[in-house]
């Protein structure tokens, strides 16, 4: 069996000092919650912050503990308390929790927190590195090691590394605003897998991807040009199993034993029968809505007065973050608040809001969960929130209505509760009343769709299809890894051309033998470059041949003094050592051009950063240098309308990188190699090229041709290799070989 380590700013145990000495327990949280079984049936290790300073330890403790958290198959990561500040406290909850909830306004920007940030990263991957060995998987959890990926992928790179995201991934005109937003990103593509909870936070980080780095995207999939990684989303589940059984229990042994909690509840109920409990749990956190949601509630108060000692909320928020002032601000505000709406509504007979500011053991979470009638969970913004899936799946009874915000990334898949706009008080109010009226038979109906849908995706469900995907997205690389051109491939490569009488190398030149990230005005060939081609044209043994999409002008000022077989435009034009440019098929009216021109035009126009190539037999639209989202979308737009409106004219769309191109049908870069053997005999012939319009020449050549494509793409080529510069160094060997 496979190993996992995985990586989490807290283990999920905490160390604690208690009266007794130090103590190891089990942690809350929703990571901690939800990874538990995954990690008790898999060999695995977790690292991760223990809760307690290293200082505060003598060293006898710290062996105590090293040992008791050895059984937990647990490994500490003590951090400075210094570092901590900055890091936990400083850049992961003071700029990355905000701005990732969309809170701009609490978001800071403090470049000592982000050199702590960054230090504390890099003591992770130390210990990670210090544990790994071969084929382990690691899964990295959270935005307290965005940067953690890349750190091991630099020093390990045939490891495999999955990162979940828990929190929202923002749009881009957030994340925009970190001055270190590439670093972010670069850190997180260390991952060959990344997931989010949802569709949503996916398409948002793929766009910020796309937007700073440029990169390829298709089908889940970013091509970075080394490597292929794996972007997806897995919302995570619950152990429903524990929560509905648990639930079931208090059923069962009501008769027997009523803890303290329940009675209060029973006594609430017993007062005035068809009274209603609604209850709301969360850490105590801006994101999570608690005043927008006790606005409401006194705004149901006010609009419903018939309600008035018939409806109580049982409100539990966990302390969290004390430390980061927004939090005591919102402490402060949340107790005034319940304040004043107890003050001016409650009575002798009747407490609106019954707040408990602490965390509770699970037996009287599930108390609640059990009796509460009703669950209000507004969120202005959650990456997931897995309490309202908790209270789903404990409504063991059927009946239980759900209030749940459609800021929470839970919403997309629990469409049958009420779902609120957080920020519409009115909205909330009605639907508490509504929630209080929903007839049984509806609750039941609504809840038994979504307990389905839990007990199918549970959280072991959630982390062996991500551990799944891991793998999946492993296989995919290693099939790359087996057409790559390694050291042994140009080797043999070499050999054959060594035994080989009359030779033929058929090379594109963008993106082949220059750099392709270049604009192709600036894309001119450089000094390496013809260095490395004249040695070959010493040899008349070698023909090069040049095939470039580009016009026969520029072909000609670049490389006629060199004697290259010269192919422009996808081969429509040929220019030997012995014949000046011929076209190599029927003469071709140009009359189409005058049609086309104009339609290119009106795409310039309505596309910011494109512009149209015009060559004697070919008209490009390129767009590498507008907004990668507009680009791709009006290319689809200009594709379709140019095969709309121009089925009539014999023409063939070609469809390249950031380049859509129009050419008359019935040449292409295979066909004009194949005639060129056909008029020689060549015993070793190889292509290369980088876009899918060098696919005709792999396709067509002979079986025993050495086939080359640069880039990670699928491919009819025999090899792949990742740069321009791959080729290079192979046409250095070549040269050197005769
Ligand atoms: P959280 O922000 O912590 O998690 P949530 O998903 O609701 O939010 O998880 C809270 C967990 O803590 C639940 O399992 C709940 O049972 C438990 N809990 C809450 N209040 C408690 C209390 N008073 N006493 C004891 N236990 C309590 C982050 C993201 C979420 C995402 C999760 C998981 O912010 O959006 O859903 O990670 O990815």
């Amino acid at each position: 069996m496979k190993r996992i380590l995985i990586v989490s700013n807290r283990l999920p145990v905490s160390v604690t000092r208690t009266k007794k000495g130090i103590k190891v327990r089990p942690s809350m949280g929703g990571l901690a919650t939800g990874m538990k079984s995954v990690y008790k049936e898999m060999d695995s290790r977790w690292i991760g912050w223990p809760g307690i300073d290293r200082n505060a330890l003598s060293k006898e403790e710290e062996e105590s503990v090293r040992a008791q958290l050895d059984k937990e198959r647990c490994e500490a990561l003590y951090i400075d308390k210094k570092d901590m500040d900055l890091y936990y406290y400083g850049f992961s909850n003071k700029t990355i929790w905000p701005l990732f909830h969309y809170f701009p306004q609490y978001t800071v920007y403090n470049q000592h927190c982000w050199e702590a940030y960054q230090k504390v990263n890099r003591q992770f991957a130390e210990k990670v590195l210090s544990l790994i060995q071969d084929d382990d998987l690691i899964w990295i959890h959270d935005y307290h090691l965005l940067l953690l990926p890349q750190m091991i992928k630099d020093q390990y790179p045939d490891t495999t590394i999955g990162f979940f995201n828990h929190i929202p991934f923002p749009s881009y005109e957030l994340f925009r605003l970190l001055p270190w937003r590439r670093e972010i990103i670069e850190g997180m593509l260390g991952a060959d897998l990344i997931g989010f909870h949802t569709y949503d936070y996916e398409r948002h980080f793929n766009s910020c991807v796309r937007r700073l780095f440029g990169y390829d995207y298709e089908l889940n999939q970013f091509n970075l040009g080394h490597r292929i990684i794996k972007v997806d989303n897995y919302p995570m589940g619950i152990d429903y199993h524990r929560f509905n059984k648990a639930s079931q229990l208090i059923d069962e042994t009501q008769k027997t034993r009523t803890p303290s909690l329940q009675q209060d509840i029973q006594r609430f109920h017993q007062v005035l029968p068809g009274r209603k409990l609604i209850l709301s749990i969360d850490r105590m956190d801006y994101s999570k809505g608690i005043p927008n949601r006790l606005y409401a509630f006194q705004r149901f108060l006010e609009k419903y007065p018939d309600y008035h000692g018939k409806v109580s909320l049982i409100m539990l928020a966990v302390p969290s973050r004390i430390k980061v002032s927004q939090y005591e601000l919102l402490k402060k505000e949340v107790d005034e608040l319940v304040g004043n709406i107890n003050g001016r509504y409650g009575d002798l007979n009747w407490t609106p809001i019954w707040y408990f500011y602490r965390s509770m053991a699970f037996e009287n979470l599930i108390l609640l969960y059990h009796f509460a009638d009703i669950a209000l969970i507004t969120p202005l913004r959650d990456g997931m929130n897995l309490v309202a899936k908790e209270y789903v799946a404990s409504k063991t009874r059927g009946k239980g209505v759900l209030i749940l915000s459609e800021m929470a990334g839970a919403a997309k898949e629990m469409n049958e509760a009420i779902l609120i706009n957080p920020n519409n008080l009115e909205e909330i109010a009605d639907a508490i009343k509504k929630a209080i009226t929903m007839p049984d038979l509806e609750q039941i109906k609504r809840n038994s769709q979504i307990q389905k849908r839990l007990k199918r995706y549970t959280v072991e469900k959630w982390a062996s299809e991500f551990i799944n995907g891991m793998m999946d997205i492993k296989s995919i690389q290693q099939k790359y890894i087996s057409k790559k051109m390694n050291d042994a491939v140009i080797s043999a490569i070499q050999k054959k051309f060594i035994n080989a009488k009359k030779r033929i190398l058929f090379l594109d030149y963008n993106g082949t033998l220059v750099n392709s990230k270049k604009a192709p005005e600036y894309a001119a060939p450089d000094k390496e470059l013809y260095r490395l081609l004249d040695k070959f044209v010493e040899d008349d043994a070698v023909d090069i041949a040049l095939m470039s999409s580009r016009d026969k002008d520029i072909l000609e000022e670049w490389f006629d003094r060199h004697g290259f077989l010269l192919f422009a435009e996808h081969g429509i034009w040929k220019k030997t050592k012995e014949h000046d440019w011929q076209q190599t098929s029927k003469q071709l009216s140009i009359d189409w051009k005058k049609v086309i021109r104009p339609v290119i035009e009106s795409y310039v126009d309505r596309t910011p950063g494109s512009y149209l190539e015009e060559m004697n037999n070919v008209l490009s639209w390129r767009y590498e240098k507008t907004d990668p989202d507009h680009g791709k979308l009006r290319a689809r737009e200009f594709k379709d309308e140019l095969s709309e409106r121009f089925l009539n004219i014999d023409l063939q769309i070609l469809e390249g990188k950031k380049v859509i191109e129009i050419k008359p049908a019935g040449m292409n870069k295979g066909i004009a190699a194949l005639n060129t053997l056909a008029d020689q005999k060549y015993d070793f012939i190889m292509a290369v090229g980088d876009d899918w319009t060098d696919e005709y020449l792999f396709e067509l050549l002979p079986e025993d041709a050495i086939t080359v494509r640069v880039g990670l793409k699928r491919t009819h080529a025999r090899y792949k290799c990742e740069s321009y510069k791959d080729v290079r160094k192979l046409l250095n060997r070549l040269s050197r070989a005769t």
